[in-house]
């Protein structure tokens, strides 16, 4: 991992993409322009974020609040900023969101549209209410230019593998958005005086090792038996000391891992036979940005990039982390 060093002059992240995407020839610079747009919601929503406090009780008065806006959920108010800043953009043609429950088809523009962008607009929204890091996850597909579009679901059923680009801002104590387009990891830290991210770390690496494991291990009774062990045996002595972390926020565990190591496990309950993270939106865009990184993602039998949606509610077991050890969970796994 290199930390950007303070000579370097000042990368903002549309500077990076640009310089990135002119190593290849042909690029149109069409992503730029959508990343733009994902960039713009997402400085937005950080400002509703951290007002979020004071909204309520500025509109508690009334159902207006001091921008004359109606007071809404933040989740809400996240998925519509986006909508708003990506459903102009002509190259974006299709937009899912999974926002609430259901995930649904938010817009369908541009017949010349090549972009098909899934986001998790607010994730972990549980945790606004007590001040705990939330984020906006987006993953980017190509739309499929040999099918016909009149049926959406084969140009959003893809792979991860098939990911353009994928990243997520965590709304932290700073502002910042993780970010990959197959070229490394890189993040970006919302400098919130002049308004733009700003390259602060280039191709980060996972470290080899890390003995932290992160998991809701209020549910440990009905993980599956290998789960149960490894997390045993994290607990022995031979293990020689792990710490447990678990905010429940995947953007904030996940950034966790990504910069300390450790693990990051979602597995199958009693309750949820496939856990609760969702394919398209969480899983995905966090496995490419895990392997970019150096790391594995793995639902337990197969490489989380490789599995083949089946429906955008889709749900699958996650486990996430630096190389070995997120291996030592899998040795477990199956036991
Ligand atoms: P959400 O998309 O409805 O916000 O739920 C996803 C969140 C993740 O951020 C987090 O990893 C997980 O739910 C926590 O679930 P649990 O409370 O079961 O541990
Ligand atoms: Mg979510």
């Amino acid at each position: 991992t290199a930390n950007v060093s303070p000579d370097r002059p000042i990368v903002t992240i549309q500077q990076h993409i640009i310089e990135g995407q002119q190593r290849y020839p042909g690029a149109t610079g069409e992503l730029s322009w959508l990343l733009s747009g994902i960039t713009l919601a997402t400085k937005i929503i950080q400002d509703r974020v951290r007002q979020a406090g004071l909204l309520d009780v500025l509109g508690a008065t009334g159902t207006n609040n001091v921008q004359g806006e109606m007071v809404q959920k933040l989740d809400v108010i996240a998925n519509e900023t986006l909508m708003r800043c990506l459903g102009y953009r002509g190259n974006v043609g299709m937009m899912i969101s999974e926002e609430d429950a259901e995930p649904r088809i938010v817009q369908d523009v541009g017949e010349e549209g090549r972009y098909v962008v899934l986001f998790d607009p607010l994730d972990g929204s549980s945790n606004i209410d007590v001040n705990v890091p939330i984020g906006t996850i987006f993953s980017i597909l190509r739309r499929k230019p040999d099918i016909d579009r009149s049926d959406a679901m084969p140009h959003i059923l893809q792979a991860g593998i098939q990911q353009v680009a994928a990243g997520y801002v965590l709304y932290g104590s700073s502002t910042v958005m993780v970010y990959t387009a197959g070229d490394g990891v890189h993040i970006f830290t919302l400098d919130p005086a002049i308004g733009a991210y700003v390259l602060t770390q280039e191709n980060v690496q996972m470290p080899e090792n890390g003995r932290t494991y992160s998991v809701n291990e209020a549910y440990s009774l009905t993980f599956p038996r290998g789960v149960q062990k490894y997390l045993e045996w994290a607990k022995s002595e031979e293990a020689g000391g792990y710490s447990l972390r678990y905010v429940g926020s995947l953007v904030s565990d996940f950034h966790r891992t990504l910069l300390r190591g450790g693990v990051f496990l979602y597995p199958p309950t009693q309750k949820d036979q496939f856990g609760k993270l969702r394919l398209l939106y969480e899983a995905n865009p966090i496995a490419f940005l895990a392997e970019q990184a150096g790391g594995i993602a793995s639902d337990g039998r197969q490489r989380i990039l490789e599995k083949q949606p089946r429906s955008i509610h889709e749900r699958t077991p996650l486990i996430v982390g630096n190389r070995d050890e997120a291996k030592r969970v899998l040795s477990f796994w199956g036991e």
